[in-house]
């Protein structure tokens, strides 16, 4: 059973560094986003996104949050889609880029689920997608605009990503299930 460690606390934080400034430089600056962190730790992501994107562009642009959540027993994704638990938005993303934020993309349909529910709301002009880690497997034609760390990785294997905000250090590992 072994785990191998894919990025460490410097490695984490010069990804969100790069990201932060592919996000202002695609966009043209920071005025007309909002990032939503998709629950748990794409919303500690966002925030720390927000941070830099601020120490770049000295503007801080809103982090909203998502609940998602997945059907399964153990870490086995079943066959049951994932769902929006509730969609409470302080910001109106009319007008907005809205930029999903979230940890590990693997099928997709986290993603989708979270597109059906910002197009729900409101009309963004635009959705984009930042992910840490892409770890393949793509059930959906979904693909992320800013990416972490590309990671191949077998079906049996799962990335561990561990953030300070509600673990004990800044890693991601991959894991034999
Ligand atoms: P997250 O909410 O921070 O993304 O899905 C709940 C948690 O279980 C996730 O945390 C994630 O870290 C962990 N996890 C690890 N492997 C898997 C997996 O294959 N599928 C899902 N849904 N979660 C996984
Ligand atoms: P998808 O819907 O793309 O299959 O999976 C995305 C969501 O499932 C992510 O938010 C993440 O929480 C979880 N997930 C899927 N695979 C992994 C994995 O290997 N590691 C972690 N940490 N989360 C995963
Ligand atoms: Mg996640």
């Amino acid at each position: 059973n072994k785990t191998v460690q894919l990025l460490d606390d410097k490695g984490i934080n010069r990804a969100i560094i790069r990201i932060a400034h592919e996000i202002t430089e695609k966009n043209k600056g920071a005025q007309d986003i909002i990032l939503v962190g998709i629950k748990t730790r794409g919303v500690p992501l966002a925030k720390r996104l927000a941070e830099k994107i601020n120490s770049i562009e000295g503007f801080l642009v809103p982090v909203e949050v998502l609940d998602i959540t997945l059907y399964r027993d153990d870490l086995e994704i079943k066959s049951q889609e994932p769902i929006v638990q509730d969609i409470q938005f302080v910001n109106n993303i009319d007008g907005k880029t809205v930029i999903l934020v979230d940890d590990v993309l693997y099928t997709g349909r986290t993603v989708r689920a979270a597109l059906d529910a910002i197009i729900d709301i409101g009309r963004p002009s635009k959705i984009q997608l930042a992910v840490l880690v892409d770890r393949g497997h793509r059930e959906l034609p979904i693909r992320a605009d800013y990416v972490g760390k590309n990671v191949p990785t077998s079906k049996h294997e799962i990335v561990k990503v561990s953030l300070t905000e509600v673990d004990d250090d800044n890693s991601v590992v991959i894991e034999n299930k």
